[in-house]
């Protein structure tokens, strides 16, 4: 199996595959322009020449709420729930025990004060 990290664009991107073959796509969204909601992640894989058995082509699997920035809980709110679950996190890099993604605010692989002060600009907001 590969393993391919992509940054998501807003048009669809594609991955070849030798036959019986997989993949796992990691990818980072780019929000910013969305409405606040829940987001359903599917991949689709066209049908190949001979390919008789298509039911396993659509994947639908992870829901993403695209929330205020700092509400890391995804309750709605920027509160200090949020923070508290940041200072656990204080520090952490992808691979840590304590790495929370959902922490790291600002996408830079590290939980730290600057993620925090983005929650603290949002602190008490809700929808
Ligand atoms: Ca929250
Ligand atoms: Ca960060």
């Amino acid at each position: 199996m590969n393993s391919e990290r992509l940054a998501y664009a807003s048009s669809p991107f594609s991955i070849t595959l030798s036959g019986e073959n997989s993949t796992t796509i990691t990818f980072t969204w780019n929000t910013l322009g969305f409405a606040k909601g829940n987001y359903t992640i599917s991949a689709y894989a066209a049908q190949v020449p001979s390919e008789t058995d298509t039911a396993d082509n659509t994947k639908i699997d992870g829901l993403v709420l695209v929330t205020i920035a700092g509400d890391v809980n995804g309750d709605r709110t920027c509160d200090m729930a949020d923070i508290s679950m940041m200072i656990d996190a204080f520090m952490t890099t992808p691979g840590d025990t304590n790495w929370n993604p959902n922490c790291d605010v600002n996408d830079d692989d590290s939980v730290d004060m600057a993620d925090i002060s983005i929650a603290i600009d949002h602190f008490m907001e809700a929808w």
